[in-house]
């Protein structure tokens, strides 16, 4: 039988079967007591059941029926409801910690996932050859620049050498920079800079808020080669929404929000589980940490989450050329907050060269101004893909140079 399988931490001074039993009831078809109208039949075909145990770490696994997900209408919004909802209230549970959930090809398969994805993404960028690691920027300062001083910042990072602008998660469409001005104003730098070196360079701007659609229309209509969408506060369905709406535009994923849920390691959802349903939601970009920058998240996560999004998650259905995910493209991970160029190498060497390395302080805070920290971050890109040692390139890059000097 076709099952969705959660794995959850539990603490509870229960023993650990009754727990997990809890679970499988609230989020099925049981609650605190009895009811009448709970027939057998609807036991047999709706009810979750406990499955494997490890009394040692105190984790179990719950078996979710197929049939009680509602993915055509209710999407991901009713699967969170169900593998990530009312447990988290129990009072029997004194810590609980959703760890990963398994699920079926079927149930994969009804979902379009990334329109582009790292391939996508790739061709459009025109690294399908070299398959170097993307290098973008976030604008900074987060909020408080014009549209023209935001496209002037966007135009030094992109004729630096960025291949990827995106706004700050809180800019959306504040008067200060009304989202069509700030994107028209962007656009036709970023046109400049294609007439003149050729290059694309996308721009997604953030399309957060009440109406997805309309604020994304919006930003199409301004000349958008790319949108943004802060996932956890926007929600699941805004992303499902934009990707069925916008089949040619591809979507960055912020995750701002994430931490509060994810950060404890005894309480709440670990962000593998957002990651693989922003990748079914069809996300082509997502942050999913630096390990070595600004923003707390252990080695061993920041792999795993790489894997899900990157990699064939059930190996037997995929061949060694095959990245899908029943058919599902991979997802671009994106590493973000606090790093410059001195860590590119580091962060290169532990999570491979599928990654968008992107940098705001890193390169807006560079001596020589946000054209050369653009320089330096490519650089650095460089030099850790020919296997030079920074400070032998830095000997003839001048803008490595000066940023190895500021960040040592
Ligand atoms: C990075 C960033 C990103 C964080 C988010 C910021 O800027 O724009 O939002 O990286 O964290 O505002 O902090 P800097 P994560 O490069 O200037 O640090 O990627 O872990 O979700
Ligand atoms: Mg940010």
């Amino acid at each position: 039988m076709e099952e969705v399988i959660a794995r959850y931490q539990v603490r509870s001074s229960l023993p650990l079967e009754e727990a997990a039993k809890r679970i499988a009831e609230e989020e099925s078809t049981g609650t605190w007591t009895h009811v009448s109208t709970t027939t057998k039949s609807i036991e047999k075909k709706y009810s979750a059941s406990v499955g494997g145990m490890d009394e040692e770490k105190g984790v179990v696994e719950i078996h979710y029926p197929y049939a009680d997900f509602d993915l055509k209408t209710g999407g991901i919004p009713q699967v969170l409801s169900i593998v990530a909802g009312n447990l988290f209230g129990l009072s029997a549970l004194d810590g609980v910690r959703l760890l990963d959930v398994t699920f079926p090809k079927d149930f994969v398969q009804q979902f379009d996932g990334p329109n582009f994805g790292v391939e996508g993404i790739r061709r459009m960028i025109g690294t399908t050859k070299d398959k170097r690691p993307h290098v973008g920027t976030i604008i900074k300062p987060k909020i408080g620049l014009s549209p023209k001083q935001t496209a002037e910042v966007a135009y030094e990072a992109a004729i630096g050498g960025v291949d990827f602008i995106k706004d700050d998660e809180t800019l959306v469409d504040q008067s200060f920079c009304a989202l069509e001005k700030r994107v028209n104003a962007v656009t036709e730098k970023l046109d400049e800079v294609k007439d003149q070196t050729g290059r694309t360079v996308l721009y997604a701007s953030n399309v957060t808020s009440t109406d997805v659609i309309k604020t994304a229309e919006k930003a199409l209509k301004a000349g958008a080669n790319c949108f943004m969408i802060d996932v956890l506060t926007c929600g699941f369905g805004a992303l499902q929404l934009l990707s069925q709406k916008f089949r040619k535009v591809p979507i960055h994923v912020h995750r701002t929000m994430h931490a509060a849920i994810d950060r404890s390691m005894d309480f709440g959802i670990n962000f593998l589980v957002f990651a693989k349903l922003v990748r079914l939601a069809g996300g082509d970009q997502l942050h999913i940490g630096s390990i070595i920058g600004k923003m707390e998240g252990a080695k061993e996560e920041v792999f795993a989450i790489e894997d899900a999004i990157e990699q064939p998650l059930l190996k037997e259905h995929a061949t060694t050329l095959d990245k899908n995910w029943h058919g599902i493209k991979p997802t671009f991970a994106v590493c973000s907050g606090g790093l410059h160029p001195r860590l590119v190498p580091e962060l290169i060497s532990l999570l491979g060269k599928d990654i968008v390395i992107q940098a705001g302080g890193g390169i807006h805070a560079h001596p020589f101004g946000t054209k050369a920290g653009a320089r330096a971050m490519r650089q650095a890109v460089d030099a850790a893909i020919k296997g030079t040692p920074l400070p032998k390139y830095a000997q003839d890059h001048v803008e490595l140079a000066k940023a190895l000097e500021k960040w040592h």
